[in-house]
């Protein structure tokens, strides 16, 4: 017997009233677990709206121009038995589906799918059509976002595009706000095939990035190879990196901060924590006095501590760090909250913990977001410097690459120091480059001596 499942807005993260920009379904029409229903729009992100079982979308209850939250009844998909149990099965929740079976003349029981509660799926590794959607969230491409290129379309139009190899940014949009449509893509392949629209080959206006296209080369002429499709982190980690290199203008500054100090005190505490069986003390990392010395420099650089806006600098005063973890998956930066207002064993459990959990694909969307300013932490693996791309709309970013024992004068011989390399990015639109190197003097002087840090 067929059932009716509610979709639902998932976990949207911090989002609220965001509008319907497009409906990718009509009622009647036959859906697949995963197919997008609908696309929202808010300033920052689009999110298509996965369909979390198969089936036929008996009703719609959202128009476009609608504004939603996450909760809000968005369809109603009527299943077949099979799919039913197959949202039973992966949503415990949802008990109304395990009941006995009405009779036939009876309405289809309503299984809701609340795809909220399982935050984060959407990342897990070996995702099936069994666990509930989770929005699709796709940042702007750099394509659409630099200078004298803005095109807005939702990622299925982008889809749709790029099977087309089309790139959206040359199509016209005839939609609410330009919007461009998958009957814009259409149009445009028509144009180009009829022969009364040529692709985009005009002189370079001197405004925006007239790149080359990327080059299309047939790899498998010159030797074997494998295709493999890239990880969903890697494509919205992918396209936030192209347009932050592209349009910050950034300026890495290097620095050496002499931990051995540091590093013995570290090791010390941990040891004693270990000899005194004591299993409730986090171990110390690197990575929390770090959190806790950047913290110091951003309150006494309040300028690190801000995003740009339009004409205006809006400066935080609260302090959120983001940290890169390295997962299977790709890269993800899980946010430290209120970082000003937790000690060391605190800030080394809680990242350890939201490692761990970007690790297993268990960070939730309001766990990535909010930071002030990241740091990237390869010390573990090597490295001696490299230059980070600042993680927009922060305007900075410190890098910190593997301790080493250094030989270091002073002033009467060479004595040796365990230094660490750090790398700071900034935003050269609001901090130039006397501002930088003072932060990260200052930085290094704190490791160098965390008493400073009282002072
Ligand atoms: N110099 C020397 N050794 C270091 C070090 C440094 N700067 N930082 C960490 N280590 C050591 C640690 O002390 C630890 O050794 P022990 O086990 O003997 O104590 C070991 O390296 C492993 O540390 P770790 O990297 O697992 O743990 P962490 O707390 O220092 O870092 C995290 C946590 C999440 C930052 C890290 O695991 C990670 O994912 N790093 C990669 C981040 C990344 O990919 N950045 C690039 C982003 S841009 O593409």
């Amino acid at each position: 017997m067929a059932q009716i499942v509610e979709v639902k807005v998932p976990d949207i993260g911090d989002f609220k009233d965001v509008p319907i920009i497009e409906l990718l379904v009509k009622v009647g029409d036959q859906v697949k677990a995963e197919d997008s229903l609908m696309t929202l729009e808010s300033d920052k992100a689009t999110m298509d709206i996965p369909c979390p079982v198969s089936g036929v979308v008996t009703e719609l209850k959202v128009q476009v121009g609608d504004k939603v939250a996450e909760g809000v009844l968005l369809a109603l998909v009527s299943v077949g038995a099979g799919a039913a149990a197959a949202v039973v099965a992966a949503q415990p929740a949802a008990a109304a589906a395990t009941a006995p079976q009405p009779p036939a003349a009876t309405p289809a029981p309503v299984v809701s799918a609340p795809a909220a509660s399982v935050a984060g799926a959407d990342f897990r590794p070996g995702d099936t059509e069994l666990v509930p959607a989770q929005p699709r969230i796709s940042m702007p491409g750099p394509a659409d976002r630099l200078p004298g290129r803005t095109a807005h379309a939702s990622p299925s139009v982008r889809r749709f595009a790029r099977d087309l190899g089309v790139d959206v940014g040359k199509v016209s949009g005839t939609g609410p706000k330009g919007r461009i449509l998958q009957s814009d893509v259409q149009a445009w392949v028509k144009g180009i095939v009829s022969g009364a629209a040529t692709p985009a080959t005009a002189a370079p206006s001197g405004g925006g990035l007239d790149l080359l296209p990327w080059p299309k080369i047939d790899f498998a002429k010159f030797g074997t190879i494998e295709v493999q499709p890239l990880s969903r982190i890697k494509k919205i980690s992918g396209a936030n990196l192209s347009r932050n290199w592209a349009m910050i203008p950034a300026v890495t500054y290097h620095e050496d901060a002499d931990i051995t100090e540091l590093e013995a005190f570290r090791l010390q505490v941990n040891k004693e924590n270990e000899k005194s069986g004591d299993k409730s003390a986090a171990k110390l990392t690197m990575l929390a006095f770090l959190i806790k010395a950047c913290v110091k420099a951003m309150q006494k650089y309040p300028e690190f501590n801000a995003s740009i806006d339009g004409d205006n600098l809006v400066l935080k005063k609260y302090f959120h760090i983001g940290f890169a973890a390295d997962t299977p998956n790709g890269l993800m930066v899980p946010v430290i909250k209120n970082a000003d207002t937790k000690g060391v064993f605190e800030l080394a459990r809680e990242s350890g913990e939201l490692a761990k959990q970007a690790r297993e694909g268990k960070l939730k969307p309001g766990d990535m977001q909010g930071a002030c300013f990241t740091i990237s932490s390869v010390g573990g693996i090597g490295g001696t410097y490299f230059a980070p791309i600042v993680n927009a709309p922060e305007v900075a970013i410190l890098g910190v690459s593997k301790s080493a024992m250094k030989p270091v004068w002073d002033g009467k011989a060479f004595v040796p120091r365990l230094t660490l390399p750090l790398s700071l990015t900034a935003d050269h639109r609001v901090i130039d480059g006397a501002l930088a190197t003072r932060f990260n003097v200052y930085l290094a002087q704190l490791l160098g001596d965390m008493r400073r840090s009282m002072l």
